[in-house]
């Protein structure tokens, strides 16, 4: 992938989208695929995980990813605002249903995965050290990401059990909309909640690194989910994202910078 770094990036027209560097960060990989399934061309913008990133700070207001900016309107960087712009600026194939009800659906099963105290953000708790261990343990890239990511409703350690149930929702939702004759999570088409389940799921095991290339200690820690969470590995959960692939995402993940 071609990065740009946010201080040229700025002054660029159309939509930028700052997106972690050389990390396949769930949140980073449904925003790129929203805009990529809406056809929406973009300028990947880079983001240093666990960095300061004061370009990006001074130009956006925020220093993680991903941020979208269109053109000089405010930058978005909430999954649900990021979504909401890419709908308006190419509304179709739409990723929200019409329907009130079945919208509710998406939103509510996008946000136990992609919202605070949702999967992804249970599964970042569970890497982390305990609350308890000193601030510098990991060094300054996790001293920052515990500093950004740490603040939880609950106690840490009932992050594995929030994992467990939003996993056994999802195999129960999807077990549900099969016997109903639907593949996918709500409705009969594909939604932003197949998307964000398909990137989310990386985290319970990456897919295999000819469609994922996350490697080393980075793919371990992204499959070593612990006891707890390992029972939470449904089929149905890896069936349906496979299906969300090779049906309508791009293979293979891209998110190396490629930059000489
Ligand atoms: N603001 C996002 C969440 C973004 C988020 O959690 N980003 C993480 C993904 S692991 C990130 O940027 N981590 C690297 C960093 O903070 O430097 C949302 O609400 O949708």
């Amino acid at each position: 992938m071609e990065f740009v770094e946010a201080r040229d990036a700025q002054h660029m027209d159309g939509m930028r989208l700052a997106l972690t560097i050389n990390v396949c960060g769930p949140w980073s990989e449904a925003a790129k695929n929203i805009l990529e399934v809406k056809d929406i061309p973009y300028t990947p913008v880079a983001q240093y995980g666990g960095g300061e990133n004061p370009d990006l700070v001074a130009w956006t207001g925020h220093g993680n990813a991903p941020v979208a900016v269109w053109e000089n309107e405010p930058p978005r960087a909430g999954w649900a605002e990021i979504l909401m712009l890419a709908e308006r600026l190419a509304p179709e194939p739409a990723l929200l249903p019409e329907d009130p009800g079945l919208r509710a659906q998406v939103f509510g099963i996008s946000n136990e995965l992609a919202g605070e105290w949702g999967f992804g953000w249970c599964r970042r708790i569970i890497m982390f050290p305990p609350p308890e261990a000193p601030e510098d343990v990991g060094g300054e890239t996790m001293r920052m990401l515990r500093k950004r990511y740490g603040h939880t409703p609950q106690p840490y350690e009932q992050a594995p059990h929030r994992c467990v149930q939003i996993l056994d929702f999802l195999r129960d939702t999807l077990d549900a909309q099969k016997a109903k004759g639907s593949q996918y999570l709500v409705g009969d088409g594909l939604t932003a909640a197949d998307i964000y389940w398909a990137t989310f799921s990386q985290l319970l095991e990456p897919m295999s690194e000819d469609r994922n290339p996350v490697s080393g200690p980075m793919r371990d820690a992204y499959g070593n989910v612990g006891d707890i969470v390992e029972g939470a590995k449904h089929p149905i959960l890896y069936a349906h994202r496979d299906f969300i692939f090779d049906e309508h995402l791009t293979l293979p993940l891209d998110f190396m910078d490629t930059r000489a």
